[in-house]
């Protein structure tokens, strides 16, 4: 720790003796800054990865103490080493290296101002919302009580609607205590981004796609009136759907949907009731797949293994041992741990690991492809220098594992040993029931994705007062997504804090940018495969051709704009929902038949 210090003594005497005039400092004294970071990177960034999964997996007093101090060290560290590569702002430099300082300077999330009292409260906030999350228990009068798998084991398998109604309320009490703690965080980062030369924290967190912020939210924009159609189709049906299922009575009758029936404690993903909404065509049910799990008696460790067999597939590296030994697969009974799923790059040599309580359901195997392909995305790039190391955009990270998932089709099914040939050909006979499974999560996540942050943008920007933080979160999720709150919420509810990426200031965007390129990718590396036939039975398991056009582009980093990475696989530069389209056009057909007639939309 004694080094740790020296070196900060020695950073801050660069920066405050140096000479501002900044055209004197020339391509070598980048280069020399440059890799003194990355020395630094070496030896601290293992260190202070260890600091935080000690945190995050044994969230005691101590362990955040060190956590939260960490923090705020890292906090003035990254600080120090943005102000210092301002003072090449002038300089002419190669694009590279230009492009290194940019990263610096963008690196931030949640960033305080130069101060160290203002790093230490932010950095305890921080720590404590994450750790309220990952305690989060609710004990109702009776004297039960529930953390939020045992709330969320409620809300996804129960049909009784008073049952959801109560798991779905008492997992938000977890938020009204946040509510003071996140509007200083949001303080605090606000005078910190101004510091650092942006309007505040909204302009920081969409600064960073290479384009003017007012562009990419353009874009994000248009993208969404492109998918919107197909939205709104498959939210008509459902709402239909469970009307008949549960009565006219508990429907809002606005055209909405109530958010504790849709098997899912956020409503954003609905396969939980999939037979709710659709009835297969023939006698054949579809393919389910956590009966299958169950039925071959897999463990968690198998359930991975076999995710790991599919990047292998595709010709990428086995996982190290460490992999295996280090990571977390189980919820541990003895102690908390956050349980929301991650993957960890805490050396990137050596050292990967994810970190999840697994389910042994067809939705948490879809999530072991998730934490995977960062995993993999990792193991890829982990050539470059530490600044360079991370996904094109935010949303590239998060689309690799998706982008997977589309392809465990039932042929893939077939192929590893899961069914037979006779259920494959069932299950290929009823497209309409495949496509509702995989639009249940994939279509259902689009407004969902793209409203997160849109209340957060308002929250970061002030056009939301403190007053309307709760009521705003539902104006955003009616507008968006047709849901509404299945009880009028009580005035010191904070609802978004009951959703991990709140207090775990996890950008959301990037989930919505994923959404919609897994289906560009698909697209293209199913093209290039030569496959003829319909999209959603395209698999790119086993193929080394789309395996070497993923690794080319995953290898890339954050080492050139995401448009030029995109262009790799894609052949475009820009984002669009017509992959989207193309996938699901023979289930919108089919919804506009059943919705023919019907009431859609709502108020
Ligand atoms: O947070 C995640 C991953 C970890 S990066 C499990 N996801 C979002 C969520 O759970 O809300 C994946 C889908 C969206
Ligand atoms: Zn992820």
């Amino acid at each position: 720790m004694k080094r740790f210090y020296t070196f900060l003594a020695s950073l801050l005497l660069i920066v405050s003796c140096s000479d501002t005039n900044s055209s004197t400092y020339t391509e070598a004294d980048a280069l020399e800054f440059l890799e003194r970071i990355e020395k630094e990177d070496e030896t601290l960034g293992p260190i202070a990865s260890s600091a935080y999964w000690i945190g995050s997996n044994f969230i005691t007093y101590d362990s955040q103490k060190i956590v939260s101090d960490f923090g705020m060290r890292l906090q003035l560290l990254s600080l120090e080493r943005a102000r210092e590569a301002a003072l090449f702002n002038n300089s002419e430099l190669s694009d590279s290296t230009r492009r290194k300082l940019d990263l610096i300077k963008g690196s931030f999330v949640m960033p305080s101002p130069y101060d160290s009292e203002l790093a230490k409260e932010l950095s305890n906030i921080s720590t404590e919302l994450e750790a309220m999350y990952g305690t989060g228990t609710h004990c109702f009068e009776d004297g039960e009580c529930y953390d939020l798998e045992a709330f969320e084991n409620v809300i996804d398998n129960s049909r009784d609607t008073d049952e959801l109604l109560r798991a779905w309320t008492g997992w938000r009490e977890i938020g009204k205590p946040m509510k003071e703690k996140y509007l200083r965080m949001v303080e605090i980062g606000n005078q910190g981004a101004e510091d650092l030369g942006y309007s505040g924290l909204l302009d920081l967190w969409f600064s960073k796609y290479d384009m003017p912020v007012e562009e990419f939210q353009n874009e994000t924009e248009r993208v969404w009136q492109e998918l919107k159609p197909l939205y709104d189709s498959l939210q008509c049906h459902v709402k239909n759907k469970l009307t008949e299922y549960y009565g006219p009575e508990i429907m809002p009758g606005d055209g909405t949907i109530p958010a504790h029936i849709l098997g899912n404690m956020w409503g954003q993903s609905w396969i939980n009731i999939y037979d709710l909404v659709y009835e297969p065509a023939g006698e054949q049910s579809a393919i389910d797949l956590t009966a299958i799990i169950n039925e071959r008696n897999l463990d968690e460790i198998e359930m991975v293994e076999i995710a790991e067999n599919f990047f292998l597939s595709l010709g990428f590296d086995e996982l190290s041992d460490t992999f295996w030994d280090r990571s977390l697969f189980v919820k541990p009974q003895d102690r908390d741990v956050v349980c929301h799923a991650s993957a960890w790059n805490l050396d990137s040599n050596e050292d990967l690991r994810i970190k999840m309580c697994i389910e042994k359901n067809s939705e948490d195997f879809t999530t072991i492809h998730h934490e995977l392909g960062h995993i993999f995305y990792y193991q890829a790039y982990n050539h470059l220098p530490s600044v360079f190391e991370g996904g094109a955009n935010d949303g590239f990270h998060e689309a690799v594992g998706d982008l997977l998932a589309l392809s465990i089709t039932p042929d893939y099914l077939e192929r590893i040993g899961f069914i037979s040939k006779e259920e494959a050909d069932a299950a290929n006979s009823d497209p309409i029931a495949l496509l509702m499974q995989q639009a249940l999560d994939g279509v259902v996540g689009v407004p969902w994705t793209l409203m997160l942050d849109r209340w957060r943008g308002g929250v970061f920007e002030g056009t939301t007062s403190n007053q309307e933080l709760n009521s705003s979160w539902w104006d955003l999720r009616k507008e968006y997504q047709g849901i509404t709150s299945p009880a009028q919420r009580p005035l010191d509810a904070f609802d978004p804090g009951a959703k991990y990426h709140i207090p775990g200031n996890t950008p959301y965007t990037r989930y919505y940018l994923a959404r919609i390129m897994q289906y560009q990718f698909h697209e293209a590396l199913c093209k290039k495969i030569g496959f003829q036939g319909p999209l959603h039975e395209c698999s790119i398991y086993n193929s080394k051709i789309a395996g070497e056009s993923l690794r080319d582009m995953l290898s890339l980093g954050q080492s050139v704009p995401w448009q030029d990475a995109f262009e790799k696989i894609t052949g475009t530069r820009s984002l669009s929902g017509t992959s989207m389209l193309n996938y699901y056009m023979p289930l919108k057909e089919w919804l506009d038949e059943q919705n023919d007639g019907l009431e859609c939309g709502w108020e």
